[in-house]
């Protein structure tokens, strides 16, 4: 599948065409880009089906543009572009505030190609001598870089993840290996990733490699090897393939699964046993103890295996060691979604079709939360809200398998009151309460506002808490300890958001709620069916936090959980 590929190209293009500010060329690119990175099947097939023309909303100009990514594996309209643009448009784009148009400006006018020329150039005060500019905008650049620094060279695990797993797939398929696994801050589900660890066992290492090298995801081969190879993928992101033999495979998956703090530990704790580990085994002089499995190696070592998730050394050696891990909630554990929009508001797709991918997934339940009032994100008014509501009593009537909850995401005005009379309010099955105005208040006023809405009766559901988005916004500045003693006090439910950007709640903060005693939601926010399939990225957040299935109310039957919110 070179889906993700062909898409990120047209993004790309959107982004160095948005230089001269959005119009209709970026966003037939960015359309495109979208259709094609959520489509099921491979769109090297439907062009070999000559279907490509068949696809909803491309034009004829972007047709030939993927025809030539499939064929060539570039572009060479975007090779020009990034000629005549040499700068990290990566890094500069994951400075808040800053846009292509922007981008182009600086580049332009100040030569700035990367973020140590935009903080030399900030520093020197001479981007606020530029047109639309100021001296505001410039110590806001310089306040964000430092973030950016941070995020820049780590993409997202929701990014990441599906093109792992397509690598995964691609080697599996291969009659050559006879394991392969993805390792790594991927295995462990850490919101953002370096670069991509396969592991594999095989008797044809040259081989595998080679196909490894020569996969059409793959821009350019940094180190090969008989072992093990490192290429720099498409999106700038490197991935490493190794090769074990069978019996050292547990061993190794321990060790590059990590974490590094982990790794250390276990180094320490071998060695204080008059044992010693690395990636090949667990050693008592000569003697080989455990390497096959990773559970032989935890065992070797006097302790439970311990879930990926749980890696970083934040007390689950502890927890191992004394047969106290928690009993992590499971994927398969979710019964519904408790947030997602559809298209009467922003959403893309109807009730109807939510509720049906919705019962593809098996759940039992599907609450539907579109936006009311803030006019950003074609928020309802209340006529429209009770329109909807009797839509989606047609749907129910109509569905068997699943019962629609009525909802809301309601927003959160500047003091923390919900923008909605309280008789509608009643109606509701469920109410989301969520920051999307005023973002950034005084922190004191936002932490007063965000309590205000937990004391409201009628909030279920806090979305988003802290607000952060990851390569782009910090959260806001909250009393965290505050925020889940007061959530507890007034049983109000923490949402783990899991939009790839967002994971809000974080793993830390879901620690935190869950030795506070919150109860917490696991939704994906979704606006397209497709969007439902991030509830394992939330899941991942969850199990990061330690979270056990009892601490999520959305592993409940309906009939708990409708006790449970009303
Ligand atoms: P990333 O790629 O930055 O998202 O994070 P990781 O955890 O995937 O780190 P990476 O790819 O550098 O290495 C994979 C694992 O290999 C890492 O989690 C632990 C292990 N590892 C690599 N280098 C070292 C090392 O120098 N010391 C120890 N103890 N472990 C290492
Ligand atoms: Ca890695
Ligand atoms: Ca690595």
């Amino acid at each position: 599948m070179q889906n993700q590929k062909v898409a990120s190209i047209l993004n790309r293009v959107a982004d160095y065409l948005e230089m001269d500010g959005p119009d209709f060329r970026t966003k037939a690119y960015r359309r495109a880009a979208h259709t094609i990175e959520t489509l099921s099947v491979d769109i090297a097939d439907i062009k070999k089906q000559g279907k490509l023309e068949e696809l909803p909303g491309i034009g004829k100009h972007i047709h030939a543009k993927i025809e030539e990514i499939l064929d060539t594996g570039s572009l060479e309209y975007l090779e020009n572009l990034k000629k005549e643009f040499p700068l990290d448009l990566d890094a500069l784009m994951s400075v808040e505030g800053l846009g292509p148009k922007k981008i182009k400006l600086l580049y332009q006018e100040l030569g700035i190609k990367n973020l140590d020329d935009l903080e030399k150039e900030a520093k020197r005060h001479h981007i606020r001598r530029l047109k639309g500019m100021g001296a505001k905008t410039e110590a806001k650049i310089l306040q964000n870089l430092e973030f950016a620094r941070k995020s820049t060279g780590r993409q997202l695990l929701g990014e990441v993840l599906p093109l792992s797993s397509l690598i995964k797939q691609r080697i599996s398929a291969l009659d050559l290996v006879e394991q392969v696994e993805i390792a790594g801050s991927i295995r462990r589900r850490k919101e953002t990733v370096g670069d991509i660890d396969v592991l594999t066992v095989t008797q044809h290492p040259d081989e595998v490699m080679d196909f490894f090298n020569r996969m059409d995801l793959v821009e350019e081969v940094i180190v090969k090897g008989h072992s093990k190879s490192t290429v720099r993928l498409f999106n700038g992101m490197d991935a490493d393939i190794r090769v074990f033999k069978e019996d050292d495979f547990g061993s190794a998956m321990v060790y590059f699964t990590g974490s590094r703090e982990l790794n250390i530990s276990l180094r320490k704790i071998a060695i204080s046993q008059g044992m010693k580990l690395n990636e090949y085994g667990v050693f008592h002089d000569e003697k080989r103890l455990a390497g096959k499995t990773e559970v032989d190696v935890f065992q070797a070592l006097g302790m439970d295996y311990i879930p990926p998730e749980l890696r970083e050394n934040t007390g689950e050696i502890e927890a191992a060691q004394e047969g106290k891990l928690p009993l992590l909630v499971d994927y398969g554990d979710i019964k519904g979604d408790l947030h997602i929009h559809t298209n009467w508001s922003d959403g893309k797709s109807s009730i109807m079709e939510m509720a049906l991918e919705a019962s593809q997934r098996d759940y039992e339940y599907l609450a539907i939360t579109d936006h009311t009032c803030i006019p950003v994100a074609r928020g309802m008014d209340e006529n429209r809200l009770i329109k909807q509501m009797g839509e989606i009593d047609r749907v129910n009537h109509e569905l068997e398998d699943i019962t629609l909850l009525k909802g809301a995401e309601v927003n959160l005005d500047s003091y923390g009151n919900l923008d909605m009379p309280r008789d509608l309010l009643e109606e509701l099955d469920i109410v989301i309460a969520a920051v999307h105005s005023d973002l950034r208040q005084d922190p004191e006023k936002m932490n007063e506002r965000i309590l205000r809405a937990l004391e409201n009766d009628y909030v279920d559901i806090l979305a988003h808490p802290t607000g952060r988005k990851l390569k782009e916004r910090k959260p806001y500045q909250l009393n965290i300890e505050n925020l889940f003693s007061k959530a507890r006090e007034t049983e109000t439910i923490l949402e783990i958001n899991s939009q790839p950007k967002r994971l809000d709640l974080k793993d830390m903060h879901v620690k935190m709620a869950v030795e506070y005693g919150c109860q917490l939601s696991v939704s994906t926010d979704s606006h397209h069916t497709h969007d439902l399939s991030f509830m394992e990225l939330g899941v991942a957040t969850a199990r990061r936090g330690w979270a056990e299935k009892k601490d999520i109310v959305n592993t409940f039957s309906l009939k708990k959980l409708l006790k449970l919110i009303s």
